[in-house]
């Protein structure tokens, strides 16, 4: 198996987490791409996943599965004994919809602020993006403060619960941690008064299997190349 990524970028950390977690790491040869040059707007990555973007998983036979959930899904499946995506009808139920909300309300608001509001991954990404889009900062700004209400809800149900989905450790939790992670390299904080969810982080980063391995938000250069 391939996986094509970027170390410290935060999807691609979410996979990194989960190879750990399955003891999958020896059997993967890690591909970097390099996100700021723009090499996955080119055409020979756009047809490996015509979104064009990280993390993409290549199986043996060349078949090519992006986005990190359907990639978590298939890693946990691998040996029969799913960990992460839930074992039970309802374990799995309940699971996927938190990651959907981990998604739809934390990591992905928090990339359409990075790229809209901020000067995101530099000017040569910039030139896929609508830069003459009138209004696309504020845009950006409202999902910034879309992603904070996502933390504020994350916050709630962690005072109930020990984790994202409930009692168990599960691929929500990596997608909100790795949106954490996201939110910290583009300078949007957790609210006050969010100790439950602070905890909780504290709590996740200590894991054998994301200690190291989700890092620093970016490689230092590319934080360089980015002017973080
Ligand atoms: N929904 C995708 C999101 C992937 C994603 O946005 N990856 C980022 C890296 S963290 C990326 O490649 N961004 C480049 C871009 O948007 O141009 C997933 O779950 O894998």
């Amino acid at each position: 198996m391939k996986i094509y990524d970027r170390p410290g970028f935060p999807n691609p950390a979410r996979i990194r987490i989960v190879l750990a977690e399955k003891q999958l790491e020896s059997q993967v040869e890690f591909v970097p791409v390099d996100l700021i040059g723009a090499e996955h707007k080119s055409s020979a990555f756009l047809q490996k996943n015509p979104s064009g973007v990280l993390p993409v998983l290549e199986l043996d036979d060349g078949t090519f599965i992006s986005e990190s959930t359907a990639i978590t899904e298939y890693l946990d499946h691998l040996d029969g004994r799913p960990t992460l995506t839930g074992a039970t009808p309802k374990q799995r139920a309940l699971i996927h919809m938190m990651q959907r909300r981990a998604e739809a309300e934390l990591i992905d608001p928090v990339g359409e602020y990075f790229h809209h509001a901020t000067p995101g991954l530099g000017q040569q990404l910039q030139a896929f993006k609508s830069l003459d889009w009138n209004g696309r900062a504020e845009w950006g700004r409202r999902q910034g403060e879309r992603a904070r209400a996502g933390m504020s809800y994350f916050n709630k149900v962690l005072e109930r619960q020990p984790y994202i989905a409930g009692e168990a450790f599960s691929m929500a939790d990596i997608t909100v941690f790795a949106g954490l992670l996201f939110a910290d390299a583009a300078g949007l904080t957790i609210p006050d008064n969010s100790s439950a969810l602070v905890a909780w982080r504290a709590r996740i980063a200590e894991l054998p299997s994301v200690k190291n391995r989700s890092g620093q938000a970016f490689l230092a250069d590319d934080a360089r190349r980015l002017g973080l």
